[in-house]
């Protein structure tokens, strides 16, 4: 593992708010380094507008209404990322193999710049040369033609376009197969699947609006001061409007705190503050399930109690006798439950769980905000069913200020699955496409994130394209996926910069460098705009006009389209170019494809704060096999999947304020007191002593091996933190050596990243 470069290492505690001047200075730090060009500055104002560019970074809602400047830190740093003046040239791999590029680390090979050619792999001189987009199209068309299709993978991170992603899913199918995994199956099909079991519809039902009907919010597992930072906004204004926030999660993330509003300057002049929590529960990792099920219990307790003294009653009755099936199990699940269970598992008490379920009772409207502290669980799914339990006890979705806010994590990822980039049949327009464009669309489920995994290893698949993203980093089991991934006999990449999944080719591999969002796409037709959908399904134009970071550089569409053109047989009624010139007209064919959720997609393009999709749950219409709502018991308390046993721990891995899944922005993360290293092992003061370690000794991380292979992560460095006993975090992706591929989600298969099974040893 690549030492850390540059500052010493200090962990201390970080006494600011979230924002503040604490970010100013953040980017004071980012925006030279990068090189960041004078006119990116006119290109920040754009961010978030109704007629500039949709942030590059998170999936947050952008509100019709925008600030003056619409971005925050992490968007800002996201730009200047895109934006930067620097290269990574033909040149450059002249001078460096890729053997000797893996000794770089993920910093430092991003940090190197835009690339500007494509490039094809040498594999007799071990280094990318630079090749013309005809040879690399003809020759990846070449070498899949003729493969199997159900053996090549079309990976796509949440990053791709609307109109990019319905073009690539198009490809696969016409191709042959719907291997079409992207990021959500790291990150948020657990909400995809639980939802959809449970409401019917596998997105959020709120929008921005609901902020200003809420009478309490309940928070869970999501770090808002880094990750979706502009939400801090919609915060602030519930707490001025006294609304309570009832947070739950293991440590005490500074966003959820307290936040001074950069852009505010009398707040930023005189330091004032916004507490953003009322409550804050340290559950442990993977005891929410408990949490709620203690909630629940108050809940009903209350209820049954009001009954017999003819009190009014505490569940909304009507509307789980009219809209909810499977109320009766549940109650008899929840009342069965025991409060040491609940509060063993949970790791909070009864006294505490009753606080937060008072606030729950007297409200009138909650909304749930919950992220990946839900998801990455092998219990992921129930922990998104757990959610939804909770509101249905009373009414809590389907009205105004109310429902499930699932915090999404890339820009795009919400809206790559609506336009059709799935593995499930039951979710792809089969029909429909059929209709459209005369073809048999396959049946067969297609290969999810894990099953790639599976497939590699095993040698069944073959190829792997990826639009975008850092599959190999991203996903669980580094070392075993590092040495089974040379063995693909294609590996095909369509980048911006050049990352860890690049430097291990397959047989045949090729690297596509791509525009990026905020750059100018010119078309036969003139200047191109690209569409999003943000968390709270509202779809927004993106007008891209930076200059280019090369002139060798292909948009995404036109990159699907020339493949496409190659690999398949010529199809009258699929014209890829005309779709090139003129991205109106993937529009409309996405229209036609999904008349409902795209009516008039064009006109409404760049509607202020976006145009909605819809949403049957958020109207009542549960559309599940039963027609209603449906509660369901989870199977048990814990959210790991596995036993605790002695000198093991739950790791969790995270996020830094200064990171973008793997792409690190730089060695700090200063909400959480780190500086110069990202080599943090967080722990309880107690189980360090228990372990018999000192703050700063340097210690390794065993994982779990059933399968005989030892997975471990040396040179962490321990530090006393606010984390509940048992509990351990550290920085993903480096972490991810010791994550087993089969540790995920039981039903949506989500990579369990919230709660490895790891010990701690001294051994380096
Ligand atoms: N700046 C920036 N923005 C980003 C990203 C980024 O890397 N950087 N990534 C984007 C992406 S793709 C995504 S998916 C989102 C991710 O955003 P988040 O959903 O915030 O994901 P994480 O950073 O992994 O943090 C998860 C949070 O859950 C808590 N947690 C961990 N385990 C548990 C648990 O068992 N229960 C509870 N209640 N809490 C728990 C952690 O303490 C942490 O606060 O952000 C998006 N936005
Ligand atoms: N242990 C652990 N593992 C995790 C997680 C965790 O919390 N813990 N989180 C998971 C989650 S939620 C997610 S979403 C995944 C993230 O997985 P990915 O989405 O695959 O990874 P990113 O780091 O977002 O991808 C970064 C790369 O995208 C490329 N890129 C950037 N912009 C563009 C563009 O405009 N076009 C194209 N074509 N390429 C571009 C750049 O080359 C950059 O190197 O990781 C997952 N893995
Ligand atoms: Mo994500």
């Amino acid at each position: 593992m690549a030492a850390t470069k540059g500052s010493k290492p200090r962990i201390k505690p970080f006494r600011g708010p979230a924002g503040g001047w604490g970010s100013v200075r953040s980017l004071a730090e980012i925006l030279p380094r990068e090189h960041f060009p004078l006119e990116g500055m006119r290109e920040l104002a754009r961010q978030n507008k109704p007629d500039g560019f949709m942030c590059v970074s998170c999936a947050w809602a952008k509100p019709g209404e925008p600030h003056p400047a619409e971005f925050c830190e992490e968007g800002a740093k996201a730009t200047a990322w895109e934006l930067t003046k620097l290269r990574t040239t033909p040149e450059f791999f002249r001078d460096h193999s890729v053997t000797a590029l893996r000794e770089w680390r993920d910093y430092d090979l991003e940090q190197h710049g835009r690339l500007t050619h494509p490039l094809r792999y040498d594999a007799a001189a071990d280094k990318y040369v630079a090749c013309s987009w005809d040879e690399a199209f003809d020759a990846i068309a070449a070498s899949l033609r003729p493969m199997d299709p159900k053996r090549v993978v079309f990976y796509s991170s949440g990053r791709t376009s609307l109109e990019a992603s319905y073009m690539y899913g198009l490809m696969a199918r016409m191709y042959g197969n719907q291997n079409l995994p992207d990021s959500s199956n790291m990150c948020h099909e657990s909400t995809s699947v639980g939802l959809k079991a449970a409401i019917g519809v596998p997105v959020g039902t709120t929008q921005l609006k609901d902020f200003d009907e809420c009478d309490a919010i309940f928070f869970f597992g999501q770090n808002v001061g880094s990750n979706s930072p502009r939400m801090l906004h919609d915060l602030r204004r519930v707490r001025k409007r006294g609304v309570e926030i009832i947070t739950f999660n293991p440590l005490r993330e500074r966003g959820l705190e307290r936040f001074t509003d950069p852009q505010n300057p009398i707040e930023m002049a005189t330091l004032q503050e916004t507490g953003i929590s009322t409550q804050y529960h340290q559950v442990k990792t993977g005891g929410d399930i408990a949490a709620m099920m203690g909630l629940a219990k108050f809940l009903i307790e209350w209820d049954d109690a009001a009954k017999a003294v003819g009190d009014p009653p505490v569940l909304d009755h009507h509307f789980i006798e009219q809209h909810t099936k499977d109320f009766h199990a549940f109650a008899e699940k929840v009342r069965a439950s025991s409060w040491e269970e609940i509060e063993a598992e949970s790791g909070l008490t009864r006294w505490a769980l009753e606080q937060a379920a008072r606030v729950y009772a007297r409200s009138k409207a909650v909304l749930a905000i919950y992220g990946m502290g839900l998801t990455q669980h092998v219990k992921g799914v129930e922990n998104v069913r757990m959610v939804v339990n909770l509101l249905l006890l009373r009414g809590n979705i389907g009205k105004p200020g109310a429902g499930p806010m699932p915090v999404r994590g890339h820009s795009n990822v919400q809206g790559q699955r609506t336009v059709g980039i799935t593995e499930k049949t039951e979710l792809a327009p089969v029909e429909k496409l059929k209709e459209l464009y005369g073809f048999n669309p396959p049946t067969e489920k297609g290969l999810d994130t894990v099953e790639t995994c599976q497939g590699i290893v095993d040698g069944s698949v073959r190829a792997f394209i990826g639009l975008g993203g850092n599959f190999l980093r991203a996903i669980p089991d580094t070392e075993k996926m590092e040495t089974a991934w040379p063995r693909l006999d294609m590996t095909v990449h369509v980048a911006t910069k050049l990352n860890r999944s690049h430097l291990f080719p397959g047989r045949q591999a090729y690297l596509l460098p791509c525009l990026g969002r905020i750059e100018r796409d010119m078309q036969q037709s003139g200047p191109q705009a690209v569409s999003m959908e943000d968390s709270t399904s509202c779809i927004h134009g993106s007008l891209g006009k930076a200059e280019p970071a090369s002139e060798y550089l292909l948009s995404e569409p036109a990159i699907v389209a020339a493949l496409a053109k190659r690999l398949l047989p010529p199809n009258p009624r699929v014209d890829w170019d005309s779709w090139v010139e003129d991205y109106g007209r993937i529009r409309d064919a996405i229209e036609a494809t999904y008349p409902d959720k795209f009516k008039d997609f064009n006109q409404r393009l760049f509607q202020p704060g976006g145009f909605w999709k819809g949403n049957k749950a958020a109207e009542r219409i549960w559309e599940t096999p039963s027609g209603k709502a449906e509660f369901l018991p989870p199977s048990g308390m814990s959210a790991t999947g596995f036993t605790d046993k002695g000198g093991q721990y739950r790791l969790m891995t995270l996020r830094s304020n200064d990171q973008f899944n793997t792409t690190i922005y730089g060695y700090h993360d200063r909400f959480r007191g780190v500086k110069g290293t990202r080599d943090v092992l967080f722990m309880n003061a107690e189980d360090m002593m228990q372990e018999g370690l000192r703050e700063g000794d340097v210690v390794t991380l065993e994982g779990a091996s059933q399968d005989g292979r030892v997975r471990r992560r040396p040179g962490l460095i321990a530090t006393v933190y606010n984390i509940p006993r048992g509990c351990l975090g550290a920085y993903y992706p480096e972490c991810n050596v010791l994550i087993p591929i089969e540790h995920h989600a039981e039903e949506s298969h989500v990579p369990a990243a919230k709660s490895v099974p790891v010990t701690i040893s001294r051994a380096s």
